[in-house]
């Protein structure tokens, strides 16, 4: 046969050439190895237009206009139809704008049915979801006047019944992320009958309206799997940092989160450990739906890495039982209904392992936050002992497993925070 030849400018070895050229810009043109395998597996992840993403304001005029339509012929409420499922009002992605963001007067005025407090239902529909957002916080006010600007819009196009939950530690004890998540579940389910809580960090801005803010029935979600932060991909395949969701139910069984992680790390993967110990698993959206936009920080003073968190880490299959929801004792010093959100500051007392600091302002220009101060009482230690007990009690009763019996055991909490 011709094509057995060996000469360079054989027919055959020329074809083989074109060939190859050919298949080669098709690989790339497809995008590489990942588009290939999508193209010839046919992949059921939805595609999302990235470089044309809408204003996140989009789609909301028209709530405004429905305003005067509330109340029906009779003066009665109405009886609305359920919102439907998605939401018509969703655009996919969204703009986020990173530097410089607006005032809180300025966010508010451009979310006129946000409610004191930052409450919403939608004014339309019956709503289908009812989540409460609860954010770890301390003196990061740039971050938040980002996250309100975002939020609100993009849980209005949901259609969901929704409040943001600002959990404050107050005084300059070490950073404890976990214990205030715990603290804003408690208080958010004091106020209202929440069939979701989404755990939020102050700096994580959502990229697409798809990602819907509502739990998973079963499983605990893991919302943040593609941030800029990480280069749009899940940084390891247990991470469950940055946003996360859990219904009561799933809170309930896993005990809640860790309240010995004072400082930065670990806690997230304790949290993901406690899903496991518990029986349950990590479900996530698709990466090309769980897009986030991370404002660019430095570690905060007060915050620093926590060098236990590896040993602590170890211990999670035991501590899980003991340190968590039954052992959680703080002080509500405040709760403040604020235009766009709720304000609870919270003395949760000090890293065991840290001494008392002194106040400092880490930012020289600013004064502490006025909730910030050094807390008397706190510093004189057994008082506040007294007190944190005391409200532990009260809440114990409030909490009961889905079939009635109470979790919290009252000698428990005590002996992990006084003792
Ligand atoms: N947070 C505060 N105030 C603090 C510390 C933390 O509000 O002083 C909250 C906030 O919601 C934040 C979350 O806790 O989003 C998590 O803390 P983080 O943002 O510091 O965590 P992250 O994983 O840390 O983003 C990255 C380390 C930053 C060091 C960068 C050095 N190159
Ligand atoms: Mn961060």
């Amino acid at each position: 046969m011709m094509c057995c030849g060996r000469s360079l400018d054989s027919p055959c070895t020329l074809a083989l050439l074109v060939g190859f050229q050919f298949a080669f810009v098709l690989y790339f043109s497809l995008g590489g190895f990942r588009g290939l395998v999508s193209v010839l597996v046919h992949s059921s992840e939805p595609e999302f237009d990235y470089s044309h993403p809408h204003d996140v304001y989009t789609n909301l005029s028209h709530l405004v206009a429905q305003l005067p339509h509330q109340t029906g012929p009779t003066g009665s409420a109405p009886q609305l139809k359920d919102c439907l499922v998605p939401s018509p009002l969703l655009v996919g992605p969204v703009s986020v704008r990173l530097t410089s963001p607006p005032s809180f007067e300025e966010i508010k005025e451009r979310n006129p049915l946000v409610k004191p407090g930052g409450r919403y239902r939608p004014p339309d529909c019956e709503p289908q979801h009812h989540t409460a957002i609860v954010v770890p916080y301390r003196n990061r006010q740039t971050h938040l006047r980002a996250l309100l600007y975002h939020l609100h819009p993009f849980l209005q196009r949901q259609q969901i019944h929704y409040s943001i939950y600002i959990v404050h530690q107050s005084g300059n004890s070490t950073f404890n992320r976990a214990k205030l998540l715990n603290v804003g579940v408690r208080e958010a389910l004091k106020e209202e009958d929440w069939s979701c809580i989404f755990l939020h960090d102050v700096d994580l801005l959502p990229e697409n309206d798809h990602n819907t803010y509502s739990c998973h029935p079963q499983y605990p979600t893991h919302l943040s799997v593609a941030m800029d932060k990480f280069r749009y991909r899940l940084p390891y395949p247990q991470y469950f940092g940055g946003v996360s969701a859990v219904t009561p139910d799933q809170y309930l069984k896993m005990n809640g989160f860790p309240n010995q992680y004072w400082g930065w790390g670990g806690e997230d993967d304790d949290i993901a450990a406690r899903v496991r110990l518990s029986g349950m698993k990590i479900v996530r959206p698709p990466v090309a739906v769980g897009h986030y936009k991370m404002i660019k920080h430095k570690g905060d003073q007060g915050n620093e890495q926590n060098p236990r968190r590896f040993d602590l880490l170890k211990r999670t299959r035991i501590n899980w039982h003991s340190d968590g929801l039954n052992s959680l004792t703080y002080e509500l010093l405040s709760k403040e209904l604020a235009p766009l959100y709720t304000n609870l500051s919270v003395n949760i007392g000090e890293d065991p392992r840290q001494p008392p600091r002194k106040v400092t302002s880490p930012n020289p220009e600013k004064p502490p936050h006025p909730a910030s101060k050094p807390n008397k009482k706190r510093a004189e230690g057994a008082v506040v002992g007294a007190v944190t007990t005391k409200a532990t009690k009260i809440e114990a009763a409030q909490w009961k497993s889905p079939n009635g019996s109470s979790v919290v055991t009252e000698k428990t909490a005590v002996k992990q925070e006084v003792g």
